[in-house]
């Protein structure tokens, strides 16, 4: 399986991959699919909660409607994401964090996964699963310290109602959040963009500014998607497979370390 893969990679992403300096990662609910987690979009299994699309139950206008109903779904995907682990995907961008001078993670996940694979100083543009916010005091709250009895649970600070520190379809990226990562997008030499289908924005603008920037883009997704084309390279399976594969190739930094350590 390995020499197969092995092929996916070209030698000029070999190269690219052995020589960058600044590398941009922009993930999507694909990067965690072979840990479990039921993506969005494609293979059939669109989102669907009691009848009510994804777009629709997640969406900013629930809050204000049945911010209760919001936090049942919700509930739920943290039941689903509790005994779930990261997969080889997220191992191998971790490891490569430490691997190049300037490196940067962005995803749109809401899962953690990520940061439980050792992930630093992701951004997340959709915020966390796991965090939740004040509505009337804007706090922030680690959803694991709440006490959930019917609907949605009481701030520590104020008493006002929480909500998911999750954006919704409708609402505003974290601020700063998406203009961080366009100036890595604008400035990297190398991004790949792992497991998205590329139709929600402004993240998928994020490999756009990066080809229109000049850096090689590189996708990793089983499926094609309306990036495909504008990408350098698409490298067609799974990212638990393919990623990896980049692992024992040479890093700059490392080989450095190494060099250094002699
Ligand atoms: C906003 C959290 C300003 C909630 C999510 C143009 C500009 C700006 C906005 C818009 C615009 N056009 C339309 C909009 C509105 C909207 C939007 O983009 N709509 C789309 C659907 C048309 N955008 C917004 O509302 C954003 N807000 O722009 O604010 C504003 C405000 C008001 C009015 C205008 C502008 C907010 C978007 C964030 C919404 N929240 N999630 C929750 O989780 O409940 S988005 C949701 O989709 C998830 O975060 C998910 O990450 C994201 C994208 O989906 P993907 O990650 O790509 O997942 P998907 O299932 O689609 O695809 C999986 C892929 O993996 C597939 O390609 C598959 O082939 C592949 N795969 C499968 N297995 C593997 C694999 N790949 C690799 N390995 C495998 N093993
Ligand atoms: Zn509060």
């Amino acid at each position: 399986m390995q020499a197969a893969t092995m092929s996916i990679i070209s030698d000029k992403l070999r190269t690219r991959f052995a020589l960058a300096t600044n590398v941009l990662v922009l993930t999507g609910a694909g990067v965690s699919a072979e840990s479990g987690v039921p993506t969005f979009r494609g293979g059939g299994n669109t989102a669907v909660w009691k009848g009510m699309p994804f777009s629709v139950i997640s969406s900013a206008g629930m809050v204000e409607r049945d911010l209760p109903e919001v936090w049942e779904w919700f509930n739920y995907r943290r039941g689903v994401l509790a005994s779930l682990k990261p997969n080889p995907a997220h191992e191998a961008i971790a490891r490569w964090q430490d691997s190049f001078d300037d490196f940067t993670l962005v995803t749109q996940n809401i899962d953690g996964l990520h940061q439980s694979a050792g992930s630093r100083d992701v951004i997340e543009l959709h915020g966390s699963i796991w965090r939740t916010r004040c509505l009337d005091c804007d706090a922030r709250h680690n959803v694991r310290e709440l006490k959930f009895d019917n609907g949605a649970p009481a701030c520590f600070d104020c008493g006002g109602h929480l909500r998911p520190d999750v954006v919704l379809f409708g609402e505003m990226l974290p601020t700063g959040a998406f203009e961080r990562a366009a100036v890595v997008a604008g400035i990297c030499e190398l991004c790949f963009v792992v497991g998205t289908s590329a139709v929600v924005y402004p993240a998928a603008s994020l490999p756009e500014i990066a080809r229109a920037a000049g850096a090689y883009v590189v996708e990793v997704n089983p499926e094609l998607t309306p990036l495909s084309d504008l990408c350098d390279e698409v490298l067609t399976g799974k990212a638990g497979e393919i990623l990896p594969m980049f692992q024992t190739l040479g890093h700059k930094k490392a080989q450095k370390a190494q060099d250094n350590f002699e």
